[in-house]
């Protein structure tokens, strides 16, 4: 049988060792959550900032014990982040949130504009950016704040969603990260899938524990948002 196929475990493309940005994780974070629509956009978007160390989508903000996407009771799909404050501000991330979806829109509780506010600080400054929006639309502002509650990490399938549709690099980062959870966490990976749909600082290239092949690869998927050929 020929055997074209059977180098699908990605390994090719990365250079073995652990990428040097998840050395660089600081042990101490911060955690942000926003509901802003599907969450697979915002997984690349927030993922891509400097300053953001983890990224995860889950639901959040209902009563539904243990929902899933197929039966997600009244809870919202939701972006969860862990930050490091001391290179993005909890005002840097609302000012993103606000400012990649429309606030004003009213949506289902699926996709509804939410955030949930993990302490005192954080519900100043959203409350604040909130009001100041509405005044500058002159709009009704619709985003519901809520206290955090319980957060429901979403299906495996969901996380990093951007960088799983080009399955050549989805393998390398999991042959990087076998273990599902190691591989969620990975500052690399939230990078990779922010470069997979074209956003982010692409010198960042060079932190992810590709080779030349893989970062070729990336580069060339990033740069066809630029209007680049793959
Ligand atoms: N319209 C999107 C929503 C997916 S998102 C996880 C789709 O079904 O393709 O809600």
């Amino acid at each position: 049988m020929i055997a074209w196929f059977s180098k699908k475990d990605g390994d090719g493309l990365v250079t073995g060792k652990v990428p040097p940005i998840d050395k660089e994780a600081p042990e101490e974070t911060k955690t942000a959550t926003f509901s802003m629509g599907c969450f697979w956009g915002p997984d690349a978007l927030f993922g891509s900032k400097n300053g953001v160390v983890r990224t995860r989508v889950g639901y959040t903000g209902g009563s539904k014990e243990n929902p899933t996407y197929r039966s997600l009771g009244d809870h919202t799909e939701t972006i969860q982040m862990d930050y490091d404050p001391e290179k993005i501000t909890y005002r840097e991330l609302l000012e993103i949130f606000w400012n990649d979806h429309d606030p004003t829109m009213g949506k289902t509780i699926q996709y509804r504009s939410m955030i949930s506010l993990h302490d005192e600080e954080q519900k100043r400054y959203a409350m604040r950016s909130k009001e100041h929006l509405r005044k500058k639309l002159d709009k009704e502002v619709k985003t519901v704040m809520v206290a955090h509650s319980n957060f429901y990490p979403a299906e495996d399938y969901h996380q990093k969603y951007k960088l799983r549709r080009n399955s050549w690099l989805y393998e390398a980062f999991r042959s990087i990260y076998p273990d599902i959870h190691d591989f969620v966490d990975s500052t690399a990976v939230a990078r990779a899938n922010g470069l997979v749909d074209g956003k982010g600082r692409i010198d960042t290239i060079n932190e992810l524990g590709l080779n030349e092949e893989g970062k070729e690869l990336l580069y060339k998927i990033w740069n066809r948002y630029r209007g680049g050929y793959l």
